[in-house]
């Protein structure tokens, strides 16, 4: 497959200012006409010929200014028309079967329904079209089909006509707003919705529906209630106002992402739709909130404004997550959002970034851009535009955010626009700052300091790592929130931004008192990885009182951290070790016993690190010493801190469903019943049982089932049975039950995950199954790196099997295999095996023929 470059980027030669689609509907066979109003673009390099891309597609007739054509021929996929004058009217005739789209890109049957999904590159699996984001074209859609199956018939923008006649509906939409063709949207099914409205601060009535089926609609308030929530906050913080009557969402349970933000009929995983108490976590109440704020926040950074060509995408992206961790920072709370945050940017993008798929957010290739819908794109992105934030401040920012949608709107604008913008309105000089739209990696900062006087000298160094096709790194602008703190008299100093913008500089600041305790990268100001070297005594400090909550949790982490290691990496003596576990049982003895803590912030700062951000911490380490580290630490933390965790779980026990700190109370249960089951498993297994027979709500029973799930006892298996009995038939809360026991701490976890992908409720047809099983085993450390192999050898079989049925997501399961760089020799060989295995076989798609390829370089 060609490698596709973003020095090549030329504008499209048509402009084509209008398009109307005329679909006949049909679960197997539906018909598309398409009509064009092209002209010439002024602005690009004329050509004769029209290229329209396509895929999958049977092509029926092409008609030129009304006239039937047969001088187009055919390079690809991509039918290439000739035109002669500067305006045409193209017409294209085709037909395709939607029912055998099992890769879910462009329109496809889903229980009964019809729907579609075009970003990136699916509209032309729907018809021939200049399928790419700087084509904007204002569309108007009519569709017909029966009745019967499609009473619901809902496109983007405004119904303008509607009728019935034989058993045959139709229903004509337009959408005034110009638009790529990634956002075109049609859903047409039978489907009933939970209808609200909004009232934007010009005063007009939006009217908002939450689409599903009909024994969904119970669990729709709280997706209704989210996106009021969304409309009302994009006004009051980034001054942005809804542009149309009507808006809808569509719940859709056969769904390759999360959602999509198509211009007025955003398109959603039921996962990040349905809830209810007794079937959705706190966790999916949280994360239902934050992604419908962001499929409606690009409303504008994405739909009002698009990107020019698919290497822009953090364009949208990364600025739209920024917006919506913004959002869910103001409704859930700042610190304990900010946490979750990094922990899924340590997770996910970090090991990106130091692996074979690294890439800039702002990539210079890519061979298919499925792929690139990544942790870094999305994440790093959001990380990147946050920096620019904290160095203009909130109101400077707002300033140069206002400066970007007044000067791109309607466009399709590129990150450079974006950085230009920002920088004018908010008044900062990016032009150092703009490496981190070209370099990958991770910087490093180490940090050395040094009593002076009565000042405190502050010696920071910087280092990117060479990243695949990128040796030479310059250094790039860190800007890192500090504060100097006195551990002798315990006294606080005044937060600081040192913006590092060399290799090396020096820093001075007043002390606060005697023992100065540095707290650096408050609030994660910098998506770096911090070096240095820092006394225990100092870290349990920063643990029991810094005053940046965020500080606080990364102190903490610091500390396990730096034991786990070296517990794992074998260099610590008996004498050490028993020393390393006292300072970590006295620091979360603090946590556990502050009563000025809320339940939120403490169910965090109870969280040990990973065992997949240890990994990353350690060359070339054996996940499985990993694993004996911290269950073992575990273990000793659950028996030390026993009547303390006890005292906890009693109080926490108490607090109703709907008390105060409720919510808090649910997460910190849980946690406990982890380090039980560590240190007493009997023990553990009977309060996790009975947490589970008495839950009222889905986070306290799937609390407990998950601890269950890792201990060996007949709870386990009375408790699995009952909770599939209990929800048989509810796709989402069965796809719990799959991934409990795919990420379960249980010794046979990899062969439950053997015996479940046989189970009659399995299916490689539905994303949502396939991740809930196998994405849940991949981050299983224990199972997955089994060290014969099988883990590995289970994951290559799943990526040969799905690729011929869905290759976009299973090319989301490669990354797993990438890791044979970092990991200890025996298991590496066994990785790169299986890699191989794969590139060897025939038919490879081009999204995995991409990853393994990149993966094995
Ligand atoms: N553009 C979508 C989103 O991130 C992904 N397909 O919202
Ligand atoms: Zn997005």
């Amino acid at each position: 497959p060609p490698v596709i470059r973003r020095e090549d980027y030329k504008p499209y030669p048509w402009i084509v200012s209008e398009t109307h689609l005329d679909f006949d509907l049909g679960l197997d066979a539906t018909r598309v006409v398409s009509k064009l109003t092209v002209a010439r673009n002024a602005k690009a390099d004329p050509a004769d010929t029209m290229r329209l891309n396509g895929d999958g597609l049977e092509l029926l007739s092409v008609k030129v200014d009304g006239e039937v054509v047969n001088n187009w021929r055919m390079d690809g996929d991509d039918l290439i028309l000739p035109l002669s004058s500067d305006a045409h009217e193209v017409e294209i005739a085709t037909e395709i079967d939607p029912s055998a789209n099992t890769q879910l890109m462009g329109l496809y049957a889903s229980g009964g329904m019809l729907c579609t999904q075009c970003e990136a590159e699916g509209f032309r699996r729907i018809t021939f079209f200049p399928d790419r984001p700087d084509v904007l074209s204002v569309y108007t859609v009519k569709m017909r089909g029966s009745a019967e199956q499609f009473p619901v018939m809902l496109c983007n923008g405004n119904e303008v006509a509607t009728g019935e006649e034989e058993g045959e509906r139709w229903a004509e939409w337009h959408d005034p707003w110009p638009k790529p063709s990634y956002l075109f949207a049609l859903v047409a099914g039978d489907l009933v919705s939970n209808r609200g409205t909004f009232t934007t601060m010009n005063g007009r009535e939006v009217e908002l529906n939450i689409w599903v089926r009909e024994e969904d609609l119970p669990r729709t308030d709280h997706a209704l209630e989210s996106l009021r929530k969304s409309m009302k906050w994009d006004e009051e913080t980034f001054g942005r106002e809804y542009d149309l009557d009507l808006f809808n969402i569509v719940a859709v349970s056969d769904f390759n992402m999360g959602a999509m933000e198509n211009k007025g009929l955003n398109v959603f995983n039921t996962k990040y739709v349905l809830a209810d108490q007794e079937t959705a976590t706190d966790a999916d109440y949280d994360a239902i909130e934050g992604v419908i704020a962001h499929e409606y926040f690009h409303n504008w950074s994405g739909n009002r404004i698009t990107c020019r060509d698919w290497f822009q995408l953090s364009l949208k992206e990364g600025f739209t997550v920024l917006r919506d961790q913004l959002f869910s920072q103001d409704m859930q709370g700042e610190a304990v959002k900010r946490i979750e945050d990094v922990r899924i940017l340590r997770a996910a993008q970090f090991p990106e970034d130091s692996g074979p798929l690294a890439h800039p957010i702002r990539p210079d290739s890519y061979r298919e851009i499925s792929n690139f819908y990544t942790a870094t794109i999305y994440n790093k992105g959001a990380e990147v535009i946050r920096m620019m934030r904290t160095m203009a401040g909130p109101e400077k920012f707002r300033e140069g955010t206002d400066l970007y949608f007044d000067r791109h709107d309607g466009e399709a604008a590129t990150c450079e626009d974006f950085v230009s913008a920002i920088e004018d309105g908010a008044g900062l000089d990016l032009k150092q700052f703009r490496l981190w739209y070209s370099q990958a990696g991770t910087p490093r900062v180490t940090v050395a300091q040094e009593v002076v006087g009565d000042g405190l000298k502050l010696t920071l160094s910087q280092e990117v790592p060479a990243t695949p096709g990128q040796s030479e790194k310059k250094p790039v602008p860190i800007p890192l929130r500090l504060a100097v703190h006195s551990r002798a008299n315990g006294a606080t100093g005044p937060e600081q931004l040192a913006v590092l913008t060399e290799a090396e500089q020096t820093f001075e600041y007043p002390l606060a008192g005697p023992d100065p305790v540095v707290s650096i990268n408050r609030g994660f100001s910098a998506p770096v990885r911090i070096k240095r070297d820092v006394s225990q005594d100092d870290l349990a400090f920063l643990a029991a009182s810094d005053d940046d909550p965020f500080a606080r949790y990364e102190a903490l982490q610091e500390l396990a951290v730096g034991h786990l290691v070296a517990v794992a990496s074998g260099d610590r003596s008996d004498a050490d070790r028993a020393a390393g576990e006292d300072a970590l049982a006295k620091a979360l003895g603090a946590i556990l016993t502050d009563d000025a803590l809320d339940d939120a912030m403490r169910g965090e700062l109870m969280t040990l690190p990973s065992e997949s951000y240890l990994f990353e911490q350690m060359d070339r380490p054996d996940p499985a010493r990993i694993h004996e580290a911290r269950e073992g630490l575990k273990a000793t933390l659950g028996t030390t801190l026993a009547s303390e965790f006890h005292a906890l779980y009693d109080r926490c026990e108490a607090v109703p469903f709907d008390g105060e700190g409720a919510r808090g109370a649910r997460k910190v249960k849980t946690q406990v019943l982890t380090y039980a089951a560590a240190s007493d498993p009997a023990k553990a297994a009977e309060l996790a049982a009975h947490q589970y027979d008495k839950a009222d709500n889905m986070t306290d029973r799937q609390g407990a089932l998950m601890v269950l799930c890792g201990l060996e006892c007949p709870e386990r298996t009375a408790r699995l049975l009952d909770f599939y009995n209990r929800y048989k038939g509810n796709a989402l809360v069965i796809d719990k039950w799959f991934t409990l026991q795919a990420l379960s701490l249980h010794p046979q976890a990899i062969e439950h995950v053997k015996a479940l992908a046989k189970h009659d409720d399995f299916t490689l047809r539905n994303p949502n199954r396939v991740r809930s099983l196998y994405m849940a085993f991949a981050g299983n450390p224990q199972a997955f790196h089994a060290a014969d192999g099988e883990g590995y050898r289970m994951l290559a079989d799943l990526i040969l099997e799905l690729d011929p049925i869905n290759p976009q997501t299973a090319a989301r399961f490669v990354p797993s295999l990438g890791k044979w760089r970092k990991i200890e020799e025996g298991r590496a060989e066994k990785m790169r095996g299986e890699l191989e295995r794969i590139a060897k076989a025939g038919n490879l798609s081009r999204d995995i023929y991409e990853q393994v390829a990149r993966s094995l370089e």
